[in-house]
């Protein structure tokens, strides 16, 4: 069983002007239909707290404990209003306060990090294949400069440090209380894109192989 690859999932907790953060109670009820979908794969789930300083070391330890072949990271975007897999992290931090009300230390994440890193899911056949199903998704290359710019930055870092494994990140709409969105909906869809992303990974590893 210890073989088993492993799916990191992450939301994280309240912000200032979210104090029940509808991502924590994503991830937890997206495992537990997961697990029983996809019994070959073990998931670790994770809700992060929206601080500045603890959730990239978090992310960091994360990696290194569960060394996952797929990292999938949700947050809520107040203007979202469809699914929105984010394509890109920006070295920005916004000047805004956390959840422990600090700021961020400076107006960057790393001094010598790259400006920009890509997400290494196939967003756009992901986007695609949710439409088809009725949810309505899209794609954004612009995560916002906040925590969850931050973690999807840090956590493509931990990835190219480690090599050969996927990360992606998903806005999800910060009111899940009505279709075709609402919570159920919102899970069934972030099932799917677990099953293309690894779908993915393991054809291109075949790939490799041949
Ligand atoms: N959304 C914030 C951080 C935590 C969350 O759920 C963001 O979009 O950066």
């Amino acid at each position: 069983m210890g073989s088993r690859p492993t799916v990191l999932l992450t939301g994280f907790g309240p912000f200032p002007g979210v104090p029940t953060n509808a991502s924590g109670e994503l991830v937890r009820k997206l495992a537990r239909t997961a697990r029983r979908a996809l019994p070959e794969f073990r998931f670790a789930v994770a809700i992060l707290p929206t601080e500045w300083n603890r959730a990239p070391r978090l992310i960091a330890n994360l990696h290194e404990r569960h060394r996952p072949l797929l990292a999938l990271h949700f947050g809520v975007a107040g203007t979202a209003k469809t699914i929105r897999l984010e394509t890109e992290a920006a070295n920005i931090c916004r000047v805004a306060p956390d959840a422990a009300g600090t700021l961020p230390a400076s107006a960057q994440l790393t001094e010598d990090g790259p400006a920009v890193r890509r997400s290494s899911i196939a967003a756009p056949a992901i986007t695609a294949a949710l439409n088809a199903k009725g949810y309505p998704s899209s794609i954004s290359n612009d995560a916002g400069g906040y925590l969850c710019n931050a973690v999807l930055y840090h956590s493509l870092a931990a990835a190219e440090a480690r090599g050969d494994l996927l990360v992606g990140f998903v806005h999800i709409p910060q009111d899940l209380s009505e279709p075709p969105l609402d919570m159920t909906a919102v899970s069934a869809a972030a099932l799917e894109i677990i099953k293309i992303a690894l779908d993915m990974a393991s054809a291109e590893s075949s790939l490799t192989l041949v």
